[in-house]
């Protein structure tokens, strides 16, 4: 049992006044590359990374749920029998809308029991590394199991994800909650986000003596909101145009048909998905065959096209990913939805230092908020921590 493992039994014993009979925990996601292709049907390749949300919980005899946590002082009660999206809100909407959402993947709330839930992390909140993801899937994995539902890992990603589309209101994807749950240390998830087909891809980043740098710009960002709907209007409307199902059933070769039918914009916003899909082949190609220290230059490419045609990055992600380049990063880009959150950076070990200060002071000549730096370790994905407490 880790420290957060130890945090969250202690404490859901102080909220609740009784004994947790389990934790599960999930960690939070980076993506390396292939963003916004999860809801074109394409492909993705995120890892879980080493920072986690922890759920301690013990089932009840009655209908009620409890939640509560380590960054809200309130505790929200309601009954199962009042579990529906419209009644739920707040942070509490995560763990609750799970809830919720694996009754309409054939859990029968009529009569499962009621529970008390505890949460800590210290996956960093609004960074882009998917604290949402590894909240829902720690909730995931823990009922799953406690009401004996059985369903497998794909499914529990769907779980999550309809919990976020339909309960937090943000028209989200695959790709966070199938990290979380499928990851694996040292390796990537590369993800068919049509067909669900998942392989881990390992990375090998310290036998190649490089490490994935974060820079979180501290810039929030909310997927509920504008710009992320928008991208994803854009991709549907270019997908009809076009007249195929996906923007995943388009390759680079239709791209002079699309620049002919599409408006600019459109046409731009097409060619970033098109161009990040090919990307993420030839990323997962690159590690089968050269190694993690020949992928550079796809994520310098992908943060372009991010920036120039998807029009999702901000002057703060942008200056991360010049000034690590510039400072000896091998290749970055920015990372998650977009529109604020954290850069990723690969950098031989050396020059990690001169990195961070780099960035450090290139932020500061800017007058941006001071950033958060900080290395990740691709990482487990959700599961049960420990033996059965009793
Ligand atoms: C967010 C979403 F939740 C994902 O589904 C994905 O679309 C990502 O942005 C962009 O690649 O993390």
């Amino acid at each position: 049992m880790n420290d957060l493992d130890r945090a969250a039994q202690a404490d859901f014993a102080n909220r609740f006044n009784r004994t947790a009979t389990g934790l599960w925990s999930a960690p939070g996601r980076v993506n390396l590359i292939g963003e916004h292709t999860d809801y074109n049907d394409g492909f993705v390749l995120p890892l879980a990374i080493d920072r986690r949300t922890v759920v301690a919980l013990a089932t009840r005899t009655d209908r009620v749920i409890r939640v509560a946590s380590s960054f809200a002082a309130e505790t929200v009660a309601v009954s199962l029998d009042e579990l529906v999206p419209e009644n739920l809100n707040g942070w509490s909407a995560y763990p609750l809308g799970v809830a919720w959402a694996l009754g309409q993947f054939g859990a029968d709330l009529a009569v499962l029991p009621g529970f008390d839930i505890y949460v800590d992390s210290d996956v960093p909140v609004g960074a882009g590394l998917s604290s949402s993801a590894a909240l829902e899937c720690a909730v995931a994995v823990a009922l799953n199991e406690v009401w004996g539902l059985n369903l497998d890992r794909p499914t529990l990603a769907r779980v999550g994800q309809l919990a976020e589309n339909r309960v937090v209101g943000a028209p989200t994807g695959i790709m966070d909650q199938s990290a979380s749950l499928l990851g694996q240390v040292d390796a990537a998830v590369f993800l068919d986000c049509r067909s669900l087909a998942a392989e881990v891809i390992p990375l090998g980043l310290n036998p190649a003596g490089l490490e994935l740098l974060i820079i979180d710009t501290r810039v929030s960002h909310s997927h509920a909101t504008g710009g992320y709907a928008a991208r994803r209007a854009s991709c549907e409307a270019g997908a009809r145009i076009m007249g195929v199902p996906a923007l995943r059933d388009l390759s680079v070769d239709d791209l002079p048909r699309a620049q002919a039918l599409l408006d600019d914009e459109t046409f731009r916003r097409v060619r970033h998905i098109v161009t990040e899909n090919q990307r993420v082949l030839d990323t997962v190609q690159t590690l089968r065959v050269s190694g993690c220290a020949a992928i550079g230059d796809l994520l310098d490419a992908s943060h372009r096209s991010m920036r120039d045609d998807f029009e999702i990055s901000a002057p703060e992600l942008d200056l991360a990913v010049v000034t690590a380049r510039a400072a000896g990063a091998i290749g970055a880009r920015m990372t998650g939805g977009g529109f604020g959150g954290a850069a990723i950076a690969l950098t031989p070990t050396e020059f990690v230092p001169a990195v961070q200060a780099a960035v450090l002071a290139a932020f500061a000549a800017h007058g941006f908020t001071t950033p958060d730096l900080f290395v990740v370790h691709a990482a487990d994905g959700a599961a049960r921590d420990g033996s059965p407490l009793n």
